[in-house]
C-alpha cells in the first residue's frame, strides 16, 4: 500500500487531470489544495513524516490549527500531478498557532507548496468557519473565458454575477451566492489573500481580474463543478457578445421562479 492508494489521494490526482484536459492550467498555472478528515489524516499516518522545519504563512488562520492540506507545489505543472504526485504536490501541517506550515509528506526535492498558499489557507479558514468545517476545498485556475470577460465587463461582482446567471438557466442554483471581484493586485501574497477572503465570506466564486478564479466547495467534484459552471457560462457569454449581444434572456421574473421551483434563495441584490 502507497499513499497513493488512498482514496482522497486518487481523487485529488483525477481533479487536476481533468481541470488540465479543461485547458485552465497552463505550464504552472493554478494551484488546488484539499483540507483532510481527520479520518484522512490518519490513514496518511504512516507515510508522514513530521520532523521539517515550520514556515511563516503570511496570515494567522487559527482555525486551521493542526490541520492537514494537500497541496499542488509553487512552480509545478498541474498536467505533472498524476505523472508524480510526491514531486508536484505534498501535505503540509499547520501549527497550533495557525501561523506557520510544515511540509510533512511529498513536495521532495526542495519544492515548496503553492505560491497562492496564503489565498488558499485564508479562504479555507473563513470556508471552514461559515460551513462548520464542511467546506474542504480551494481551486485556483486560469479559466479562459472568465479572463476574457474581465477585460471587458465593469469589475463589479453584481454584474458578472447577473450576466453569468442569465447565460445557463442552472447558474443560479449551482452558484446562488453570486461572484466576488478582486481588482488587479499582485499574486502570492498576504494582500491579495485579505482581499479573496472578504469576498469568500459571502460567495463561492472570487474572480482575480485579468488572472483567473477562485473556486470554494465541500469536496474535490463540487468545487471542480462549481469552477467548470461558471467557465462554462463565460464561454457562452464570450460567443453571445461576439455575435452582437443579446436579443433575448432570462428575466429578474425568470430567476424568481427558478428560486422558487428549485428551493434556493436568489438573492433580490442581483434582480431588477
Ligand atoms: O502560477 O497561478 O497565481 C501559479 C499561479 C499564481
Ligand atoms: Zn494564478
Amino acid at each position: 500500500m502507497t499513499i497513493e492508494d488512498i482514496k482522497f489521494v486518487q481523487n485529488f490526482k483525477k481533479i487536476t487531470n481533468d481541470a488540465w484536459l479543461k485547458g485552465w492550467h497552463e505550464r504552472n498555472g493554478g494551484n488546488i489544495t484539499y483540507r483532510l478528515t481527520e479520518e484522512e489524516a490518519v490513514a496518511a499516518k504512516k507515510f508522514i513524516n513530521e520532523g521539517s522545519a515550520y514556515t511563516p504563512i503570511g496570515v494567522t488562520v487559527k482555525n486551521l490549527a493542526n490541520d492537514y492540506f494537500l497541496v499542488t507545489g509553487s512552480g509545478k505543472f498541474i498536467r505533472n500531478m498524476t505523472v508524480c504526485l510526491e514531486e508536484n504536490a505534498g501535505i503540509i501541517k499547520v501549527d497550533e498557532k495557525g501561523e506557520n506550515y510544515k511540509i510533512v509528506w511529498g513536495l521532495i526535492n526542495g519544492a515548496r507548496p503553492t505560491s497562492e498558499i496564503t489565498s488558499h489557507l485564508m479562504s479555507h479558514s473563513i470556508k471552514k468557519e461559515k460551513t462548520n468545517g464542511a467546506y474542504r476545498v480551494i481551486m485556483h485556475s486560469h479559466t479562459t473565458n472568465t479572463i476574457a470577460l474581465t477585460f471587458v465587463l465593469p469589475l463589479d461582482g453584481k454584474v458578472f454575477t447577473r450576466q453569468l446567471w442569465e447565460m445557463a438557466t442552472e447558474c443560479p442554483v449551482v452558484f446562488p451566492g453570486g461572484i466576488g471581484i478582486v481588482p488587479w493586485m499582485v499574486p502570492g501574497g498576504a494582500a491579495i489573500a485579505e482581499e479573496t477572503g472578504k469576498l469568500m465570506n459571502d460567495h463561492d466564486v472570487v474572480i482575480w481580474a485579468h488572472h483567473g478564479m477562485f473556486c470554494a466547495g465541500e469536496s474535490l467534484d463540487l468545487t471542480f463543478g462549481l469552477m467548470d459552471t461558471v467557465e462554462k457560462s463565460a464561454e457562452i457569454l464570450v460567443k453571445v457578445l461576439s455575435m452582437g449581444g443579446k436579443k433575448q434572456t432570462i428575466t429578474s421574473q425568470n430567476f424568481r421562479d427558478l428560486g422558487k421551483a428549485f428551493k434556493v434563495h436568489i438573492s433580490e441584490d442581483y434582480l431588477d
